[in-house]
């Protein structure tokens, strides 16, 4: 979105971890679209400058991924002749996470005249649902107050901008409430070739860090200002290239990937925040409102290794927030007949399951959305991402005090969830895999051998706590009510899970029943303008092997040294073809997959396929914001896959 706005601009705030809930209540609680904090207008001789007025002479937006600042660059011709250039800057501190900066330099290049610069912050027109706005003037005053409704929360933006003439004199500044904000003006006789400055501070406080946050967002604005611009300027970018010294992926030869992986890791930097564990990162982390900044499997299959590998702090924030959530998810086990912790399959603030139960299709049609009811395998996920944290940082506090339970009511999910029956195997039944275009499937195998490596664990844990930290283990197993047994019977449990696998072939079948489906050859069926379930119909989709995204693939990818290589190579020959890739997810996994098989060739269609998401709008979906999953799955593809990294029992093997 650009400042003085356009007609494609739709620009939004969103604040981790505030949400609320709209006027449709059954589509469950969104990100709040907090104040629009960039806007100005601009007003050269009593014409508005626009990008759509008069003649654009430059203009270059520049993602600086190194420093995360927004630069843009802007000569514009207005309607009267008039040449004015802009240079613009604006960020999101990552040394002040309360802070964000916007600068502008404005040069009449061929006039001189009077220019009206007006900012105007203001609650949205549309709020998120019931959420409500006030706006109060004065400095040191909150400038504007947004309370969910739903939720109680309040988010005070509090704003303040200074402007100086190129001959260091400063513009004067009037400000007073608008009818829905704060709005702030400045005007001046500019001279030719002449260059002013407009500096504008952000402060972003919520009442989920202060229980006044108005008082805190004015005092934090106070301090700002006595650091200055360049101090500010500074802090951040410390911030930015101590993050980068420890994630940059340096790609020998080939600068199209090259930038690919400093777009992911400068998105993935952008998402984390180690200093909240009360937080997660949505789908689109806070750069959209696609799947109303919920958050999935995604966090934890696909973002954590970054995290774990280069960021511990803050894939431990993450896990805890999966900690603080462990009671909701306790109690969704149990509202199902379960025991142990189901997690959401779609969480926001409260871990409650948040899932929509509907949607609509492109073609209009009202269709049931069942993954909240059914796509179970998200607490195996979340167990498998606890202990890798652990294994690869020995945070044996974090595991004492958080993972061990996640994992031990996680593996008591599983041996809860399905049954034993007439043929001695444990199956677990009516469940979505990974691969959502089959619902009510039984036996999933990415589901199954999830579950049997989630139980391993819980009893692996079990025993480890036991035998290392007695006293916390009593104390643990009586808070949860753990015999000795159960852990054991866990183990039985595990080895008497369907897998689905058939040693002749080699084969782990997706489900049971699965090879029966129609086999729809998806190379002949050519290129498809819409998803293949679209294409093919919701029907026949459900009744043939056309699969939505890395399932049993994803499975290979998260357990390969559980398989030899015959067994990975067999699979994913089977699987690859059969894939319509319809979710984000599943390209940067077959990259990786491919990349541990060495099929390098594979390896980096896959890899540019998963790129051209979001640099180059390859799933029409961009403007929900990035896909987080993907830009994981691509640091993934590169450093696990490519550079074959491994984490090993005596450490790190590539
Ligand atoms: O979690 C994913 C899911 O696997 C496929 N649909 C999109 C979700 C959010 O990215």
């Amino acid at each position: 979105s650009l400042a003085e706005g356009c007609s494609l601009s739709r620009p939004a705030t969103f604040a981790a971890g505030v949400f609320d809930v709209g006027p449709d209540a059954g589509a469950g609680p969104q990100l709040v679209r907090l104040p629009d904090w960039t806007h100005l207008a601009l007003v050269v001789g009593g014409l508005p400058l626009a990008l759509e007025a008069g003649e654009i002479v430059e203009h270059r937006r520049v993602l600086d991924l190194r420093q995360a600042i927004l630069w843009r660059e802007w000569r514009q011709r207005d309607p009267a002749g008039r040449v004015t250039r802009l240079r613009f800057l604006r960020l999101a501190s990552l040394a002040d996470r309360h802070l964000l900066v916007q600068a502008v330099l404005i040069t009449p290049e061929n006039y001189s005249d009077t220019i009206h610069v007006e900012s105007r912050v203001e609650w949205p027109v549309e709020p998120g649902g019931g959420t409500v706005g006030r706006g109060a003037a004065g400095d040191g005053a909150p400038d504007v107050l947004v309370r969910t409704t739903s939720r109680g929360v309040g988010v005070v933006v509090a704003t303040g901008g200074e402007m100086r003439t190129g001959r260091g004199e400063r513009v004067e500044r009037v400000r007073e409430p608008g009818p829905r904000g704060i709005v702030e003006r400045w005007a001046w006789s500019a001279g030719i070739g002449e260059t002013t400055l407009l500096v504008r501070l952000a402060i972003v406080y919520t009442s989920r860090e202060d229980e006044n946050p108005a008082g805190a967002a004015a005092r934090h604005l106070a301090r700002a200002w006595h650091d200055g611009l360049e101090r500010l300027l500074d802090a951040h970018v410390a911030a930015w290239s101590a993050r980068w010294s420890v994630a940059d992926v340096r790609v020998a030869g080939d600068e199209a990937d090259q930038r690919a992986l400093r777009f992911a890791g400068y998105h993935l930097i952008s998402a984390a925040n180690p200093e909240d564990e009360r937080v997660s990162i949505g789908a689109r982390a806070l750069t959209g409102e696609a799947y109303r900044g919920h958050v999935f499997w995604d966090t934890e299959i696909y973002l954590l290794p970054f995290y774990t590998l280069t960021d511990p702090p803050a894939a431990r924030a993450l896990l805890m927030y999966r900690y603080h959530t462990l009671p909701a998810a306790r109690e969704r086990a149990r509202a199902l007949g379960y025991r142990g912790a189901l997690y959401a399959w779609e969480s926001a603030d409260t871990g409650e399951d948040v899932t929509p139960s509907s949607a609509v299709t492109p073609g209009g049609e009202v269709v049931p959305i069942l993954t909240g009811e059914q796509e179970h395998h998200v607490s195996a996920d979340v167990a498998y991402a606890v202990w890798h944290y652990w294994r690869a940082t020995g945070d044996d506090r974090f595991l004492l005090d958080a993972g061990a339970e996640i994992l031990l009511d996680t593996a008591r999910f599983w041996a809860s969830r399905g049954r034993f029956e007439a043929d001695g195997r444990y199956h677990i039944r009516c469940v979505i895999g990974p691969d959502e275009y089959h619902e009510g499937v039984d036996d999933n195998a990415y589901t199954n051998l999830m579950a049997r490596w989630n139980l391993e664990r819980g009893a692996d844990v079990a025993r480890l706590i036991a035998d290392r930290w007695p006293e916390r283990w009593r104390a643990l197993a009586e808070r949860l009510g753990l015999s000795p047994e159960e852990p054991e019977a866990w183990r039985r449990v595990a080895a008497a899970i369907e897998t689905g696998f058939d040693p002749r072939t080699g084969l782990f079948e997706q489900f049971r029943g699965f090879f029966d489906l129609e086999d729809v050859d998806l190379a002949a069926h050519g290129p498809c303008a819409v998803p293949i379930d679209v294409c093919l119909g919701r029907e026949r989709t459900r009744r043939s092997q056309v699969i939505k995204q890395a399932d049993v693939v994803a499975l290979q990818v998260l357990l390969w040294d559980s398989f030899p290589r015959e067994v990975h190579e067999a699979n994913f020959r089977y699987y690859e073809p059969r894939t319509a890739h319809g979710s984000s997810l599943s390209p940067a996994f077959h990259a990786l997959a491919a990349a541990r098989l060495g099929d390098t060739v594979l390896a980096e269609r896959y890899f540019r396929q998963a790129v051209e998401i979001d640099l180059a709008e390859r799933m029409s979906s961009a403007a929900g914001g990035v896909h987080m999953a993907t830009l994981g799955g691509l640091w993934q593809a590169a450093v696990l896959g490519a550079a074959g990294m491994r984490l090993t029992e005596d450490g790190l093997a590539f």
